[in-house]
């Protein structure tokens, strides 16, 4: 038997992403990912979770999720998420994607989670830390998070474009087993900002796990720390100001974040640049006059947590009357015996 479509009421496009409650937000998190999250809110029909049991993956220790969770659903508002429009809510409050994980990780191949960059460089970096199962699984949950939305676009930084790309193969696999059941979604990235940068070491993505300190901007460090970290930034050896990713990636990497921050593109702005010293001083300027407004909201918010906590609930229940009805749909089209 073939389960029919949802079929939804207005005509728009549904959007879905996520981010883990890890750490702070930087700036690659927010010009690869977050700030096309609020663009066309609007006019989209737009999920995005704050992904606490994706955290688990990699967390050992008690309350530290809760508190980052708390803390990243502040700022999501911050940047620009209008509860009113945007449906914000935490993963773990909709039962649906523990659920419909399973019936992923039955229908993605060992193969093909063996193939994840993000799975080979997490776990090499673990070391001699503990890799947990849900480290390897990953990529099932993440595309349970996509498909209980039927979303179409899922806008993300370069780096989980893989993930989008198994969640198709998922989806299309599922359809072809079962009957049609699960949209296909697409991965949107921005054309300036989809891959910054860590600033010590512009070979390396910016990451909140990274190393070296200086390397990442976080949304919430003050202007001094952020003109010092543009200011340190790695660049190279000869004094030439060239847009060219392979050969100066330091370079490249700031006139990026300028791009980005500024709305014109790499190739324009290199005209303006004989010097190292003066683009790293427009690029931080750019980035604090970027994170200012944010900085000052998200203040406010974190100041009235059982307003954040009542934001989170209205979105915990939007999220779930959409996830129930796509689970149910997934176990009517295996042909699971009802209840
Ligand atoms: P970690 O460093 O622990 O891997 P992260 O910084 O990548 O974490 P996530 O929660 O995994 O953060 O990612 C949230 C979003 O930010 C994703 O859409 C991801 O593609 C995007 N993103 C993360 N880092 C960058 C970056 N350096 N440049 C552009 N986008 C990024
Ligand atoms: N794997 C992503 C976070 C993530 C996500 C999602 C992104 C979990 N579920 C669904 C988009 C859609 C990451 O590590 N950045």
């Amino acid at each position: 038997m073939t389960a029919l479509l949802r079929v939804t009421s207005e005509d728009v496009a549904r959007v879905l992403s996520c981010i883990q409650p890890t750490g702070s937000v930087h700036l690659g998190n927010y010009l690869g990912a977050l700030r096309n999250w609020v663009t066309g809110q609007h006019d989209k029909d737009v999920f995005h979770g704050i992904v606490d049991l994706h955290a688990l993956t990699t967390t050992t220790e008690p309350r530290v999720v809760g508190q980052a969770t708390i803390e990243l659903a502040a700022m999501l508002f911050s940047i620009g998420l209008d509860p009113e429009v945007a449906t914000v809510f935490v993963q773990s409050h909709v039962p649906e994607h523990s659920q419909l994980g399973w019936v992923m990780e039955c229908t993605v191949s060992f193969g093909e989670l063996s193939r994840m960059t993000q799975f080979k460089d997490k776990s090499a970096k673990r070391e001699a830390e503990f890799v947990s199962a849900g480290l390897f699984t990953y990529p099932a949950l993440q595309a349970a998070d996509i498909l209980l939305y039927d979303a179409n676009e899922v806008p993300v930084g370069d780096d989980q474009r893989q993930h989008v790309e198994i969640t198709r193969d998922i989806a299309l696999r599922f359809n072809h087993r079962f009957g049609e059941t699960f949209v296909v979604p697409e991965a949107v990235t921005p054309a300036a900002g989809a891959r910054v940068m860590d600033l010590q070491d512009p070979t390396s993505k910016m990451s909140k796990s990274t190393e070296t300190e200086n390397g990442c901007v976080y949304l919430l460090d003050d202007p001094a720390s952020i003109v010092k970290k543009f200011r340190r930034a790695v660049t190279d050896s000869d004094a030439d100001v060239r847009y060219d990713p392979k050969a100066k990636p330091g370079v490249s990497n700031l006139l990026d974040i300028l791009s980005a921050a500024t709305g014109s593109a790499p190739s324009a702005l290199v005209e303006h640049y004989s010097q190292y010293g003066p683009l790293k001083q427009d690029a931080a300027d750019a980035v604090i006059a970027l994170v200012e407004p944010i900085q000052q909201r998200y203040h406010e918010l974190m100041a009235d947590r059982g307003e954040l906590e009542r934001l989170l609930r209205v979105g915990a229940d939007r999220a779930r009357s959409v996830a129930t009805a796509t689970l149910r749909r997934t176990y009517d089209a295996i042909g699971l015996l009802p209840c």
